[in-house]
């Protein structure tokens, strides 16, 4: 499989994210990705592919283009404030909740980067922007790989991308790489296309992107939002809006679940995108499922990622593989690669 590496993603390194009312250093580091590289070529599975650059008109097929505007400028506009923030990284202080308006858009710098973000824990550092946008680049090349007809293909990059909606980031994620992807394939000819998401946290902002339309059916087996961070979103109950009711499926699972709960729930999943005809699938790969994983509370062991694989290979669709989460740093290559090559060797 042609694996899509970001080689700008060290570019995007946070120093430090807002934790219990203090500073504390990012859990979302340039090494998370180096070790998957790493073992993929210890292994040595997987051929090494660059993607091209991507338009922004492609970027446009799945967020808006004041966000775009916003994110492409962030980094100078925040220096712009005071020389001194080029050693400090960006992060929001003030949000428009409810009752505020979205549709303004200030000119204050910090008044903007609460309207575009919901979290405090997602720094903008001065390569965030190339970073992200090299790493959706990655996503879209592994989508034409499939529609070349390749079984599957991974896009190995950082930072993540599930939680940024259209127009916001968030929870690590800036631009949604499983959705660009998504999207390439519907406009490459699919006409069905799934996306499943088996990050430890509710991908809140893929859901979001989709949730009105019949064309791109979203699932996601996650940590329970009632406890789990989003929070906000990914509740059993919301089934999709619109022409897109019943194209979304949220099964959350409590804290502690091990393997045998989470491959119920992995089974579960995969039958509704077989039912609803997917042609392809883009799978959002959190390896934060981990049972030592320092942020997150299931309880999945590195052979389980290989039967994970294997169960993913017998949906029997052209499969992309998008990195997301995964915060033991130290054993998410072997735990990611586990995955691909539970895949590759089930066929
Ligand atoms: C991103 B992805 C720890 C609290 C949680 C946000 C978690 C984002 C996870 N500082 N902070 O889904 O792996
Ligand atoms: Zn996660």
């Amino acid at each position: 499989m042609h694996v899509f590496f970001n080689q700008h993603h060290a570019l995007h390194h946070g120093r430090h994210e807002m934790f219990r009312g203090e500073l504390v250093p990012c859990f979302e580091v340039p090494a998370r990705a180096d070790f998957v590289l790493e073992e993929l070529q210890r292994r040595n599975l997987g051929a090494l592919a660059q993607a091209p650059d991507i338009a922004l008109a492609t970027l446009e097929r799945v967020h808006a283009p004041r966000y775009l505007q916003f994110l492409s400028t962030a980094w100078d506009e925040w220096v712009a404030l005071d020389p001194k923030n080029a050693q400090r990284d960006a992060l929001p202080s003030y949000w428009p909740i409810r009752t505020f308006r979205s549709d303004v858009l200030p000119a204050s710098f910090p008044a903007r980067m609460g309207l575009f973000s919901f979290d405090a824990g997602s720094p903008i550092t001065a390569g965030t922007w190339t970073a992200a946008r090299q790493g959706a680049a990655c996503a879209v090349a592994g989508a034409q790989r499939l529609l070349q007809g390749d079984r599957a293909a991974f896009a190995l990059t950082r930072p993540p991308g599930h939680h940024a909606g259209a127009d916001f980031f968030g929870g690590y994620c800036f631009l949604n790489n499983a959705a660009l992807a998504a999207q390439a394939l519907r406009d490459g000819g699919l006409a069905r296309v799934a996306i499943l998401d088996v990050d430890y946290h509710h991908g809140n902002g893929t859901q979001a992107i989709f949730y009105e339309r019949p064309d791109v059916f979203f699932a996601s087996v996650h940590g329970d939002p009632h406890t789990e961070y989003p929070y906000y979103l990914g509740y059993a109950d919301e089934r999709g809006a619109g022409a897109g009711a019943g194209f979304n499926l949220n099964l959350p699972l409590p804290r502690g679940t091990g393997w045998p709960r989470w491959r119920e729930a992995l089974g579960q999943a995969l039958q509704a995108i077989t039912g609803f005809g997917a042609q392809a699938l883009v799978v959002s790969l959190g390896l934060d499922t981990f049972e030592a994983d320092p942020i997150s509370g299931f309880a999945l062991r590195s052979d389980d990622y290989l039967r994970m694989g294997e169960a993913l290979a017998a949906a029997g669709l052209p499969t992309l593989f998008v990195f997301e989460g995964g915060y033991a740093v130290a054993e998410v290559g072997v735990n990611a690669v586990n995955v691909l090559q539970g895949f590759a060797q089930a066929g």
